[in-house]
This record gives C-alpha cells, sequence and structure tokens, in this order.
C-alpha cells in the first residue's frame, strides 16, 4: 500500500461520513475531490463565508443574504453574463465550524437545477510534507427532463472543479 491508497482510503471514509445523499430515481449525485497546499484553517475561512461566495467562485458577480447567517439563511446569488442562469436563490443548510462542513440547498433562480443540494467539507492533509487541505464536495440534483444522469453530473461537476481550482489558486496565493 502506498501514499496514494492511504489517501484514497481516507477520501472514502470522509465521503461515506459526509457525503451520503440518497438519490432518488430521476436523480444524479456525484463528488469532487480537490487537494489545496494551503492550511485547512485558511481555506475553511473561504469556504465557510455563506453571504461571500464570489470570495472564490469564479461565476459569481454579486451575493445578497436576508437573515442573520444562521442556519436558513437565504442568499441571492447573481452569476457572471454567459452562462445558463443570472441569478440563483441559496439557503445555508449546514454550516459546522468544528467539523468544518457546508450544507447549502439552492430553492430558487432562474437556472435548471431543481432539489440540488451540496455538502462541502474540507478536511486537513499533508501534501509534499506540508500541510494541505483535502477538499470534498457532493451534490445530489434532479435531472432534467431530455437529460441523462451523465450529462447532468458531467454539466454540474465541471462548474464545481472550476469552483475548487479558483479555491486552490485563491488560497495557495494566501498561503505564502
Ligand atoms: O456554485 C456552486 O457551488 C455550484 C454550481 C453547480 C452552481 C451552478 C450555477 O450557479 C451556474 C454556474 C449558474 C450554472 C447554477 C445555480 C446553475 C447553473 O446552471
Amino acid at each position: 500500500m502506498d501514499g496514494g491508497d492511504a489517501s484514497r482510503i481516507m477520501e472514502a471514509q470522509y465521503i461515506g461520513r459526509h457525503h451520503r445523499h440518497e438519490a432518488g430515481e430521476r436523480q444524479c449525485t456525484s463528488a469532487v475531490i480537490k487537494r489545496i497546499k494551503a492550511p485547512v484553517h485558511l481555506v475553511w475561512s473561504l469556504v465557510r463565508r455563506f453571504d461571500q461566495p464570489q470570495k472564490y467562485k469564479p461565476f459569481v458577480s454579486r451575493c445578497i443574504v436576508k437573515g442573520d447567517l444562521g442556519i436558513g439563511s437565504v442568499r441571492e446569488v447573481n452569476v457572471k453574463s454567459g452562462l445558463p442562469a443570472t441569478t440563483s436563490t441559496e439557503r445555508l443548510e449546514l454550516l459546522d465550524d468544528e467539523e468544518h462542513i457546508l450544507g447549502i440547498r439552492i430553492v430558487g433562480g432562474d437556472h435548471r437545477l431543481k432539489n440540488y443540494s451540496s455538502i462541502m467539507t474540507v478536511h486537513p492533509d499533508t501534501i509534499e510534507g506540508r500541510p494541505g487541505t483535502l477538499v470534498i464536495e457532493s451534490f445530489v440534483v434532479d435531472v432534467p427532463d431530455g437529460n441523462t444522469k451523465d450529462d447532468t453530473c458531467y454539466f454540474v461537476e465541471a462548474y464545481i472543479r472550476y469552483n475548487l481550482k479558483s479555491l486552490a489558486e485563491i488560497s495557495e496565493r494566501m498561503a505564502i
């Protein structure tokens, strides 16, 4: 067993513990994993800001939150032009500063992601002998009529991969 196997086993344990989504017949669910060469407290400080997704999400142009940032708060996210939507209304379902878990549900917007909910967890990791972070983002969403589960998973995973790539770039720059 080499380092790679140990990492795969760690990932499977975290996914099994925090990322179980019950997917119905016409739903798809998946998870994206990203390793970041920055300490977990730094990455979590960006991820936990429900009121400012634009801190690292490249598609977000503006975000307005109603409520006190507690569980149940709702944010209106405006996304940049050229995307298959302009707005997304999202509810904070879970924010655990001990276990580093963020849960969000999309409850509205002019897009096609119905019943979308996501879980994001960040975990300490050692990368190239230095303090790093393992980020896992999973989701479950309805498969729109006319699409397949694969199409839908691929579509969502692509945006999540972009978001996590940007999160890595920003965190690694801050960690210097
Ligand atoms: O922002 C996220 O965390 C994840 C996703 C998949 C967001 C997707 C999106 O904001 C667009 C980028 C606009 C794509 C929404 C809600 C719908 C889309 O079609």
